[in-house]
């Protein structure tokens, strides 16, 4: 079934960034269509020029799901570039995120959904918090300290920003500022924005094919300079607190 431009906006938009992930992709599609099954939605992969057969991949998938949509950058941007063009072009007002590796559970998804939607008016995202990971030690010693740092430091309440798995109104997020890495920031500058947030525990999986994208040491030294920015960026808000029509 091919989609016309003219085909009703579905509710729920999975916007999923792909980086070389040939292995994982395709069964993460199947796994998405299987648990929205029934919903109105819509799923957003984005390659970012992976080297790999990603891309063919996904776009040879297309018959078999057709709420499957495949954009692509020409050039690597890196994983918050990719979300962003997935969230501009996503049509549905609630965006469901998850890593392309398959190691976030997309059955967890219409759970967040489902409290994001049930939640108080300003309630704006609900992130999903990796009760059990499946990582390397090595991996779980430095997101630990990660997490504890950046919770200290930006009062964000959220234990797990690392988590990729989150549910999001699309109108809230595009009123964020844009950097890389923005993704392990969402909570505090959705809080900035006035908005309210939520977390839920998720499940984690094992990456079973492919490769990760991130070294502990990399990941260290932009997030230092990150966190610099958030601070600043918190410093400089100012919010009245509501707006009324008079
Ligand atoms: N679009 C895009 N996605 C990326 C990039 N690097 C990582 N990712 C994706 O981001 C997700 C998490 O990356 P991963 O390497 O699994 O990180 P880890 O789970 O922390 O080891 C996966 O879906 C990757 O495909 C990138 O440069 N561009
Ligand atoms: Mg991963």
């Amino acid at each position: 079934m091919a989609r016309s431009p003219q085909s009703p906006s579905p509710d729920i938009s999975v916007v999923v960034p792909v980086f070389d992930e040939e292995g994982a992709a395709p069964a993460l599609a199947r796994e998405i269509a299987a648990a929205f099954k029934g919903r109105s939605f819509e799923m957003v992969f984005v390659d970012d020029a992976s080297r790999d057969g990603t891309r063919a991949a996904l776009a040879a998938l297309r018959t078999e799901i057709p709420q499957l949509r495949v954009l692509a950058h020409r050039r690597n941007a890196g994983q918050s570039r990719a979300i962003r063009t997935g969230v501009l072009g996503a049509r549905g007002q609630i965006v469901v995120t998850l890593d392309g590796d398959g190691q976030n559970d997309p059955a967890d998804g219409p759970k967040l959904v489902d409290a994001l939607t049930a939640g108080p008016p300003g309630l704006a995202m609900v992130g999903g918090e990796r009760v059990k990971r499946q990582d390397s030690q090595a991996k779980k010693v430095a997101s630990r300290i990660g997490n504890g740092v950046r919770k200290r430091l930006l009062k964000d309440t959220a234990n797990d920003t690392g988590c990729g798995l989150k549910a999001f109104r699309r109108e809230a997020f595009i009123r964020l500022p844009y950097f890389d890495h923005i993704h392990r920031y969402l909570p505090a500058l959705m809080v900035r924005e006035g908005y309210e947030t939520a977390f839920l525990p998720v499940n984690h999986r094992h990456r079973t094919t492919g490769r990760s994208k991130y070294t502990n040491l990399g990941r260290l030294w932009v997030s230092l300079s990150d966190l610099m920015g958030v601070i600043w960026l918190q410093s400089r808000a100012r919010n009245p607190g509501g707006v009324d029509e008079v």
